[in-house]
């Protein structure tokens, strides 16, 4: 039998990573957009999370000749009134790179006492296929930003976010670990119930 396809929807190889490393224990063959050729790009033009992951979704799956995973995620930091949020990939410029976005929220959030640095990592994911939605999952974990980077692992602002139950940054897990707390693990948990409930399901 041929398994089903699934393209994730993202050029971030970090998402990609995290996303292929969970995805692994499901019988699915699984690709990104690192992997195939497509011509055009999604431009996110929306003004929350999950109006990004809807439209990066049904437009990639309209080409797709299978299954589109496709997510918006973010750093909301209190202190910041939710800054980043929709813009953290290009917080710092149109050009950013994950150093200069981790030094503009250092820098923006000098001075500002530890408890007062609540923050929160949200994840929009939306699966389709050939242009239709077939699930919408939101999930979100919450932690402290540090005033510092601490670990090598992982992507984004992962060295400044420090996630307390574990008493260690995102950056000083690995991608398993990671996935077991994170915004984007705690979604693919639910994506994968869906899954096992699910009648096409590429695992019942
Ligand atoms: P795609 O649109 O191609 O998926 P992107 O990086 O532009 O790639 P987003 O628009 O969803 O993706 O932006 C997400 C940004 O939020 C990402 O670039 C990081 O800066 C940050 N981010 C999201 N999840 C993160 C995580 O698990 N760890 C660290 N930073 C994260």
């Amino acid at each position: 039998m041929n398994k089903e396809k699934l393209l994730i929807a993202t050029t971030n190889q970090g998402k990609a990573n995290e996303i292929k490393s969970f995805l692994a224990r499901i019988p699915i063959q699984v690709f990104c957009l690192l992997d195939v050729e497509f011509n055009e790009s999604f431009p996110e033009t929306g003004k929350i999370f999950m109006d990004n992951a809807r439209s990066k979704s049904l437009f990639y799956s309209k080409t797709w000749d299978g299954l589109t995973l496709a997510e918006d995620s973010g750093l909301m930091i209190d202190s910041l009134s939710g800054s980043p949020g929709i813009l953290s990939a290009r917080f710092s410029d149109p050009n950013a790179t994950d150093e200069r976005n981790i030094q503009k929220v250092l820098l923006l959030i000098k001075g500002i006492p530890q408890e007062k640095r609540t923050a929160k990592f949200i994840c929009c994911m939306v699966l389709s296929k050939k242009g239709k939605i077939i699930t919408e999952i939101t999930e979100h974990v919450d932690g402290y930003i540090t005033n510092k980077k601490k670990g090598t692992f992982g992507f984004g602002y992962d060295p400044i976010f420090y996630y307390p139950p574990l008493k260690k940054t995102f950056a000083e897990l690995s991608s398993d670990k990671k996935n077991s707390v994170s915004h984007r693990g705690r979604a693919l948990k639910k994506l994968q119930e869906f899954f096992e409930n699910w009648g096409q399901s590429p695992i019942s």
